[in-house]
């Protein structure tokens, strides 16, 4: 089928294709840097991530350093239509010198801020809070010790000071990311203090007053992890209430819920509350697996959630999966393109039609529609988009993975 076949298809229900091409191109996704190397990162050390997150798989190719790992960025992002974003943790730095967490500059991320400028790429950050001995216990910023927390607290500030100089350097508000793994394998008896030094140390790390137009400070809850069954001291009622009451941004990410809770149905209700949210779109699969993420129901859903309750504006979308079985490219890439072809698909929806049966109790017309537009051409309208970004397709594109993947698979 033509593109111009597919235009006039959808223009018959009303929905305007260019309109919905258009804004695509303008919503940037944050790639997380921790997809290319199992989420190692480039400290002088080896080991496992820690912290209850686990990247699992030996396929070939793992990045072992900046420079790779920049090259396998560079070669992500050419298959990906639009202009994107990067998402750095404070490990992924770039330097000779070997600072402790508290000890960490601006200047150590200097090559990736320059990369990013040459590639007119905006940065995200986060301090990392796991794969370290001061955080061997699972406890960072809500350890009973005050100079294991002072330690993180000062990781923390100075991830705040990089950011904001990041941000100032490249002209867009870079997101600081606040995840800690802070938490208790078996039932704790006193979580009341546990969450009051989180607070203690949060709002200790956030005091000093940086500049939104060059960082905004974001938190992420989590309901469980390996190692800390029984309690999450960060959880997510504590997040919420504290990003309310403070001001920053709440991230929600899809893995750290129920499986039976629905992310999507989240967005509204904290909008209310909210300016602004990060999201860390993945795939949990039974647990917060990190699944690299699927053109599934789930993603579909929240894609429509942004575009209906007109939340595009107010988020920024960060991707948080790790798959090591696969190619670690290929999961970047194909995950990253399911976000757009997610947001596409909510972009041609009849939105406006579906609102007003909704609000006549029209039920039976929602359903029908939605059902019916399933059938639409979306895979024509997501052609164009890839080909207007001189981005390639179907077997072009895993003709294109392969030959990389090959490239990189003597690494190691
Ligand atoms: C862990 C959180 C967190 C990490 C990254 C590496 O459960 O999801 O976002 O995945 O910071
Ligand atoms: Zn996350």
């Amino acid at each position: 089928m033509s593109y111009e076949t597919a235009k006039a298809a959808f223009a018959d229900w009303g929905v305007d294709s260019e309109a919905a091409l258009e804004k695509l191109r303008t919503i940037p996704i944050s790639m997380h840097c921790w997809q290319g190397d199992d989420v190692v990162g480039f400290e002088q050390k080896t080991g496992a991530s820690g912290g209850g997150i686990q990247a699992t798989g030996n396929h070939p190719g793992r990045a072992r350093t900046p420079d790779e790992l920049r090259a396998d960025l560079d070669f992500a992002y050419s298959l990906i239509p639009g202009q994107h974003r990067l998402n750095l943790h404070a490990m992924y730095l770039d330097t000779d010198a070997a600072p402790d967490r508290d000890e960490i500059e601006f200047a150590h991320f200097a090559p990736w801020v320059d990369w990013a400028k040459d590639q007119d790429i905006g940065l995200d950050f986060n301090p990392t809070f796991f794969a370290h001995a001061k955080a061997d216990d699972n406890l960072t910023l809500s350890h009973p010790d005050q100079g294991i927390r002072d330690f993180w607290i000062e990781h923390g500030k100075r991830s705040r000071d990089i950011a904001a100089q990041m941000g100032a350097a490249l002209g867009s508000p870079c997101v600081n990311n606040i995840w800690v793994p802070d938490g208790y394998k078996d039932t704790p008896i006193d979580r009341m203090s546990a969450r009051a030094r989180l607070e203690g140390s949060l709002d200790a790390m956030l005091a000093p007053v940086q500049d939104k137009a060059q960082m905004l400070d974001a938190v992420e809850s989590k309901l469980f992890g390996i190692g800390v069954e029984a309690c999450t001291v960060g959880s997510h009622e504590f997040y919420m209430g504290y990003a309310i009451r403070k001001g920053t941004l709440l991230c929600l990410d899809m893995g750290h819920f129920h499986p039976t809770e629905n992310i999507a149905d989240k967005l509204s209700a904290v909008a209310l509350s909210l300016d602004e949210f990060l999201l860390h779109v993945s795939r949990p699969m039974r647990w917060d697996s990190d699944h690299v993420i699927l053109l599934n129901d789930d993603i579909l859903q929240m894609a429509q959630e942004l575009v209906s309750a007109d939340l595009l504006g107010r988020t920024h979308i960060g991707l948080d999966f790790f798959d090591a079985t696969i190619s670690r490219t290929a999961a970047w890439v194909i995950g990253t393109r399911n976000m757009q072809k997610a947001l596409l698909r909510a972009l041609l929806m009849p939105v406006d039609q579906l609102r007003a049966a909704e609000n006549a109790l029209d039920f039976t017309t929602r359903f029908s529609v939605t059902e019916e537009f399933k059938d639409m051409p979306f895979g024509t309208v997501w052609a164009e988009f890839s080909a207007r970004a001189d981005v390639p397709n179907g077997r072009r594109l895993i003709g294109e993975l392969d030959r990389y993947q090959s490239e990189v698979s003597d690494r190691d």
